[in-house]
């Protein structure tokens, strides 16, 4: 994750609300409840400045929102921010997290609940820093939570925590996932009963340190460049207890539209971080950041390891660095949770939001303005 670019794109008017940020500070671990709803159109808020959808929450700041439906109800499990005072540089490090809270909702544009924290740093014992984007999958009567995290040698691993809630809280597994690395795991079960990790992020999230299989801690810390291959998101199967990895990191290909793989300096097309999956009139569908590009794009393919052929633009630019984003099917209806930096101004202290996710008859996306 690259973060001195948000400078230039740092809106010119912060909406700095100290009371607000007083509030995010000293966020109890209770239940709380905040309203928002998904605008069919762009509104503008206080400031003139036009949204296509409102905070979901605004007690407390969130991020990297992952979404699912359990029970019937909308469960989504975002990264928690709040000012951590860490200074920021490239590599993300006031990006500084230390728990998830949970939020819940029957209806779209219903009432959102916050159920608290539902693990914290302090509860994980292989803990370093950095508790980044979440994702959760459910099987067997458990909840089970994946989180990337620095271990105690500053390098990002995922781990898994358990519940029989999806609102937790959720105990954590001694060790990190064998075999792990780096940030942003997503996990998508299929029809015939497989579950998939998909997990990765350049530059801060660690990814290019992995390009050879094995960890290089001399990787410069910055996004592959050049004629050379992207460096794709990379996937694997879940065992049946959902602990560990049951077959091989695999890494996936994002191919162009005459069959050829991204290059790394396709910047607007390849593969950055936050990468998800899901499944559409029976074709896979990865969609995933460009990062330094500030897009949602999608590829689609016929198996969940790819290789996956570039579509096009899911969401232009939001405000604030970038956007992370989910994709779910509620009630007949497509919706993509998603962030951006509305209520704080800062690329560090984010805000989520949902609106419908709309397609053309051939199964494209329509491109969405925030
Ligand atoms: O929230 C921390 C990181 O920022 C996530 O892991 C990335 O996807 C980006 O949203």
């Amino acid at each position: 994750m690259l973060r001195n670019l948000f400078t230039l794109r740092r809106p010119a008017l912060l909406l700095a609300l100290p009371t607000l940020l007083a509030a995010c500070q000293s966020q109890p671990a209770q239940q709380q409840a905040a309203t928002g709803a998904a605008a069919p159109g762009a509104k503008a808020d206080s400031t003139g400045k036009k949204y296509l959808a409102q905070p979901l929450v605004r007690d407390i700041y969130t991020a990297d929102p992952s979404a699912h439906v359990f029970n019937g109800k909308i469960y989504i499990y975002p990264s928690h921010d709040f000012e951590a005072g860490v200074p920021e540089n490239d590599n993300g490090d006031h990006f500084a997290m230390r728990d998830y809270h949970v939020l819940s909702l029957d209806s779209i544009g219903g009432k959102v609940t916050d159920h608290g924290v539902a693990l914290d740093t302090k509860d994980i014992p292989w803990a370093g820093r950095q508790l980044w984007a979440p994702d959760v999958a459910f099987k067997n009567g458990t909840y089970y939570l994946y989180f990337p995290l620095k271990d105690k040698q500053d390098v990002f691993r995922i781990g898994v925590a358990t519940s029989p809630s999806p609102t937790g809280p959720f105990k954590a597994e001694a060790a990190p996932i064998a075999g792990s690395f780096s940030i942003d795991p997503a996990v998508f079960a299929d029809t015939d009963g497989k579950t998939y990790m998909y997990f990765g992020g350049l530059w801060g999230g660690q990814l290019q340190r992995w390009v050879t299989g094995k960890y290089n801690a001399a990787a410069p810390d910055k996004k592959p460049d050049g004629n050379g291959p992207a460096v794709g998101a990379r996937v694997a199967v879940l065992s049946p207890d959902m602990k560990h990895f049951a077959g091989p990191v695999k890494e996936i290909t994002i191919l162009d539209s005459l069959g050829k793989p991204l290059l790394a300096s396709d910047s607007k097309h390849r593969f950055f971080e936050g990468g998800w999956l899901h499944k559409y009139q029976g074709k896979y569908y990865f969609s995933y950041s460009t990062g330094d590009t500030h897009l949602l794009v999608y590829a689609v393919g016929t198996s969940p390891y790819g290789p996956f052929t570039y579509k096009g633009v899911i969401m232009k630019p939001v405000e604030g660095w970038t956007t992370h984003h989910s994709i779910i099917e509620f009630k007949g209806k497509w919706y993509i949770f998603y962030h951006d930096t509305q209520l704080s101004g800062k690329t560090w202290l984010r805000n989520v939001k949902v609106t419908e996710l709309k397609r053309n008859p051939d199964g494209s996306i329509v491109t969405i303005t925030p």
